[in-house]
């Protein structure tokens, strides 16, 4: 899906980024054209790097490879972990998997839990624009309404992105889905019994919707490895008459510091290839787009 999508030297950029995130860990330079692991680089010497937060083994955590009793089954689904590849059959070198899409300049896992694909579920939330009398607002130059979804500043790097989340093990997809966006967006976690409740049926109408699978495959992560990397699905709700989400009482909160309504334009400065996910979204619903028209047609 990747390869498909994405140009992968251009885009395998978050990925090579130093420091890597939360240390002060540098990488091992890639240039554009190393990135390939098909290009022959017999000097590539990677930095080898797994946070001690990792070692200490907490639940979504693998071991070190060669401790005992751990033998995992990459490229396979390993009990209630998920080892396969959404880009398909990938390598293994060594005992470790190796990244799907190249060189990153680094080794070990970071800060990944599994040693290969670490798997992510993408809720992108969307509804039109309206103005004050609920009539959907429209771009003046392209003649397009105007797309909007939910994001979330993440606490992390303060970055605006999707509320996406880790998958547990043994979960289902539209657990994860609706449990990510609960907890980042509406600030599920911290809400009283009863105020819960009434979340979880405006979420449930939410997420019965109109649903579209938008992406799915290898994300350039800035915390993505020569070993561990993130994939994900992203799906779109998309909520066409803005009665479902008019009433959604957004907050931030878990990994979140702020959560709002964001107007989709090409100018947006999103986390990892989350720019990408919502260009494919404003796509299919045949959203405005291109901002960079605008400012065009006004010079
Ligand atoms: C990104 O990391 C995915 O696209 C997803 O949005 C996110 C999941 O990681 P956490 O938000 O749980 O850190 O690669």
């Amino acid at each position: 899906m990747w390869g498909q999508n994405i140009a992968a030297e251009n885009s395998h950029r978050n990925a090579r980024m130093s420091p890597y995130p939360g240390s002060k860990v540098v990488r091992c330079h890639v240039p554009n054209e190393k990135v390939s692991w098909l290009v022959e680089w017999r000097e590539y010497n990677p930095v080898e790097y797994t946070a001690s937060l990792v070692l200490a083994r907490p639940q979504w955590a693998d071991p070190q490879l060669g401790e005992r009793n751990f033998c995992p089954r990459f490229n396979e689904r390993d009990g209630n972990v998920e080892r396969r590849s959404q880009e398909g059959f990938y390598e293994v070198r060594n005992g470790r998997p190796k990244n799907p899409v190249g060189r990153t300049g680094m080794s070990g896992r970071g800060i990944l839990g599994r040693w290969g694909p670490n798997h992510a579920l993408e809720p992108i939330v969307t509804r039109w624009k309206r103005d004050s009398m609920g009539n959907t607002v429209t771009h003046p130059v392209s003649r397009k309404n105007i797309l909007q979804f939910v994001a979330i500043k993440r606490k992390d790097c303060g970055k605006w992105a999707i509320p996406g989340g880790m998958m547990d093990p043994g979960e289902s997809t539209s657990i994860t889905l609706r449990r990510e966006f609960g907890a980042e967006a509406t600030n599920s976690l911290r809400k009283s019994k009863a105020e819960r409740q009434m979340l979880e049926k405006q979420l449930h109408r939410l997420f019965s919707q109109d649903q579209f699978v938008i992406y799915n495959g290898y994300v350039d992560d800035p915390r993505n490895t020569d070993n561990a990397w993130m994939e994900t699905e992203a799906v779109n709700y998309h909520d066409e008459t803005g009665e479902i989400t008019c009433h959604l009482p957004l907050k931030a909160g878990d990994d979140a510091k702020e959560a709002k309504w964001v107007d989709i334009f090409d100018t947006l400065k999103l986390y990892a290839s989350h720019w990408q996910f919502i260009q494919f979204v404003a796509e299919k619903r045949g959203a405005h787009w291109k901002e960079e028209h605008y400012h065009g047609h006004q010079r």
